[in-house]
């Protein structure tokens, strides 16, 4: 059966034949009971056969073609909704409008249906999502393998402005984007004794595979994303059940599925649970394997691996694939230990995503010699060879007080690398690494990180999209760096008007959304200010509220004082086990009861914090924003990607010299940035001041007033003493020196408030960001990877343009 190599155009007769057979065929509905869900369904399984194409010429093609292969690793793959991103890169969104109009349904309703593919928590997840749709836009050919969690991450509600968690449960509904493949499974074992070599688990699950595709721009390609469902070796025990013994007798496929039931809901963290480091081998084991069966199934020479098969760590959650790929290569097919060891190195290659210590994994050697004997072996020896080979200081190396430090073991077995900004990258060399970046220099290098402008421009902000397309063409969609055609037009008075009509839209739009959902009005024509992302004390929700509090107060004293109309946008979960970021949530909740119903400032001040923040929404918030808060304290933020995405929908940045932030600044121009607060390095100095947070407060009278207000109860009369210990923490331990940055942060808005006052002014600005965010595709990323880690190609260089 002939499949042709790309996304075969379809016309909208043809769409919508296909749309009604799978709504027939498929779903076995009749139109004239179709639900919402059904629709969706049938829409889906069409725009999905769409896909197939591509997918099978992406395979062939790389086949055929012998090409070198990149597999990245992730427990992590915050993908969001699915079914829209396909049409676009399909190029069907339109056809599907109309289908959807001579069907009779709503394209947005059905779109608005879809629940988000949630399996991941913040950054790190989000970002891997990004790159597999660049490697597909790209013609890279690539695997992604994960967990396909039955719960994704948790579900956020706020009762009394406290954040209450639910399981998150995509998939009680079927989950038209995966196909299974029951054929691609593992065995994956655990515990057990590993003599000389010989290792007999005494557990084991089988990992069983799930495919998604994943489209690329202009359908050219599709690569595939893997997902593992752990499923039980013993199948139902009937002897059990017929023993009436019914839950002994569902025990193992209890057991089994624990390990794929449940992402981890921390981002930043380690807290060293078992169940965790079965679900990190789950993954990692499964990957080898299968990557180990499909090379084999090409080649016979294990020892030229690395010219195949590139594999990418991304943190150190899959780092347990050094000491995995070296037993696999040992044990299984016994290859010499050095002769492995080499191998796994030259195709293993590491991402570090953070340098906040609490999140290093360091497994303790007692949990890890028990779940993973062999494995524990193997890390003694590399360790061991490491130290001869290197000759390091003795406090150098993976294992270290009886913890087996998974970032210098994943350092140790990979031939490259890399940090996420250039700020990090350095301070990955100065700080964590310092010792081994001595014994390996240019192993690490830099991967400024991006982000897909198909979902966050093209998809998000169709006004915007629309606009630049009109302008400037189409082609800065598959080549961001296009958009520095828009430059000139930012003196353009008129294509200014046009850019801000387009921003109003959004802001219309979003309004709309609030009163809807939240009951609260908020005025379009304030200054849309808005941090979204997981709560943490070194991202400083925490000072934005002050700033609001302060704000506040200062325009009930002098309302004529020219400021800027304003609405302030929280979004973002907390760990469910970080009662910090916990009380930073309750406390604007409360802020936001007092200052949303007070009569004095009105519409010149609100404060808004929808719950359960996820892609969908940032893809709905990120597109009205005015003002994107990017205020960590200078050295925390690895890199941040949501300042990208609002940079490249028109938002103007405040924020600190803090991971991108640097190169968002230098791309833009440092005049259309509004930057504040203390360096990297000023923060190491300033820390060494243990009365710092002290002295600042004391020489700020707006800083003292807030957190006066606060301890008093201000902000929650019914519990006066509810915050004592914010308050006290803000004195005494402002370990993320919000008091230093305080009066500086102040400023920075009150510039912030004056530039917006003068319309033409920010818009000006707002498009020179636009046009100068080229850089932050996630497609210059992937390109970087390709050339200075991977070796690989794009497939589709040198075939003809088949859209
Ligand atoms: C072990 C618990 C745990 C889980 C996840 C620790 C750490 C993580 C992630 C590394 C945290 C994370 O998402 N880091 C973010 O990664 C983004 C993508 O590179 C960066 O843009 C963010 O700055 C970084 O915080």
């Amino acid at each position: 059966m002939s499949m042709t190599k790309d996304a075969r155009p379809v016309n909208d007769a043809e769409l919508k034949q296909a749309v009604e057979q799978h709504l027939i065929y498929t779903l076995g509905k009749d139109a004239r009971h179709a639900s919402v869900y059904d629709w969706r369904m049938a829409l889906s399984y069409a725009i999905r056969d769409r896909i197939v194409g591509p997918w099978f010429h992406a395979t062939r093609r790389t086949y055929e073609g012998q090409r070198k292969r990149v597999y990245y690793l992730s427990m992590e793959f915050l993908i969001g909704r699915m079914l829209e991103d396909a049409m676009i890169n399909l190029g069907l969104l339109e056809a599907s409008e109309s289908v959807a109009k001579s069907l009779g349904f709503d394209l947005r309703q059905i779109i608005e249906d879809e629940p988000d593919a949630a399996l991941g928590n913040g950054g790190l997840g989000r970002l891997a999502a990004c790159f597999l749709e660049s490697l597909s836009s790209l013609g890279c050919p690539a695997h992604g393998y994960g967990i396909r969690y039955e719960h994704g991450l948790f579900r956020q509600r706020f009762e009394g402005g406290q954040q209450v968690e639910t399981p998150e449960d995509w998939l009680t509904q079927a989950h038209p984007w995966e196909f299974a493949r029951p054929e691609s499974a593992y065995e994956i074992g655990f515990k057990g004794e590993a003599v000389n070599g010989d290792w007999h688990p005494s557990e084991s699950v089988i990992a069983s595979a799930y495919d998604m595709p994943v489209i690329g721009w202009q359908g050219r390609w599709a690569n595939t994303l893997r997902m593992w469902s752990a499923k039980p070796t013993t199948l139902f025990d009937l002897e059990r059940f017929n023993s009436g013994d019914y839950a002994a007798a569902a025990e193992p496929e209890a057991l089994a599925r624990t390990l794929s039931r449940v992402l981890y809901p921390d981002d930043t963290t380690y807290q060293g649970k078992e169940l965790r480091l079965k679900q990190e081998f789950f993954l990692t084991s499964a990957a080898l394997q299968d990557i180990l069966r499909r090379y084999l199934s090409e080649y016979d020479d294990l020892t030229k691996l690395p010219q195949k098969v590139a594999i990418q760590m991304n943190d150190t959650h899959p780092a347990i694939a050094g000491p995995e790929l070296i037993r696999l290569l040992t044990d299984k097919h016994g290859l010499e230990w050095g002769v492995a060891q080499d191998i796994a190195r030259a195709t293993l290659g590491y991402t570090n995503h953070t340098l906040l210590p609490e999140a290093l994994e360091r497994w303790s050697t007692w949990l890890m010699g028990n779940i993973l004997p062999r494995h524990m072996q193997i890390i003694e020896r590399i360790d061991d060879d490491h130290r001869r080979a290197t000759k390091r200081p003795a406090h150098v190396g993976i294992v270290r007080n009886n913890e087996v430090q998974m970032g210098e073991l994943a350092f140790i077995m990979s031939h490259k690398v890399n940090g996420v900004s250039a700020l990090h990258s350095d301070l990955v060399k100065k700080t964590v690494f310092h010792d081994l970046n001595e014994l390996h220099p240019g192993r690490i290098i830099n991967q400024t990180n991006g982000v897909t402008p198909r979902r966050w421009l093209k998809l998000a902000n169709p006004p915007l999209a629309g606009l630049i397309s009109d302008t400037i063409g189409d082609g800065w969609i598959g080549d961001l760096d296009q958009l520095k055609a828009l430059e000139p037009h930012a003196n353009d008075k008129a294509f200014r008007k046009d850019f801000r009509a387009a921003k109003r839209t959004n802001k219309v739009a979003l309004s709309n959304w609030v009163g809807e959902t939240m009951g609260v009005q908020i005025n379009p024509n304030a200054m849309f200010d808005v941090q979204i992302k997981r709560i943490h004390e070194y991202k400083r929700q925490h000072l934005n509220i002050f700033e609001t509090i302060a704000l506040w107060h200062n325009m009930r004293e002098n309302p004529d004082a020219g400021w800027a109309p304003r609405v302030k946008v929280f979004g973002g979960k907390s760990a469910p086990g970080y009662a910090v970021a916990k009380e930073i949530i309750h406390l604007i909740n409360d802020v936001a009861q007092v200052i949303n119903n007070d009569p004095v400032t009105g519409d010149m001040l609100k404060v808004i914090y929808p719950p359960n923040y996820n892609v969908s929404m940032a893809e709905r918030l990120i597109p009205a924003a005015d003002l994107s808060e990017q205020i960590s304290t200078a050295g925390k933020e690895a890199s941040g990607t949501g300042n990208m995405k609002f940079t490249m929908n028109g938002a103007l940045t405040i924020g600190t010299l803090d991971g991108a932030n640097v190169e968002i600044r230098e791309h833009v121009g440092a005049e259309n940035f509004f930057l504040f607060g203390l360096t990297a390095d000023e923060v190491i100095k300033r820390r060494r001041n243990v009365r710092h947070a002290r002295d600042a407060i004391e020489a700020s009278q707006n800083m003292q007033h807030v957190l006066q207000l606060i301890v008093e109860g201000r902000f929650s009369p019914t519990d006066p003493d509810r915050y004592h210990g914010l308050v006290d923490r803000a004195w005494n331990h402002d370990h993320y020196l919000v008091a230093a940055d305080f009066e500086g942060y102040y400023t920075a808005q009150r510039a912030a408030d004056k530039l917006y006052l003068d319309p033409e002014a920010w818009s000006e600005q707002a498009v020179l960001n636009v046009a100068r965010s080229g850089f932050f595709s996630s497609d210059r990323t992937i390109r970087g990877y390709m050339a200075d880690i991977w070796g690989t190609e794009s497939a589709l260089d040198g075939e003809e343009d088949a859209a």
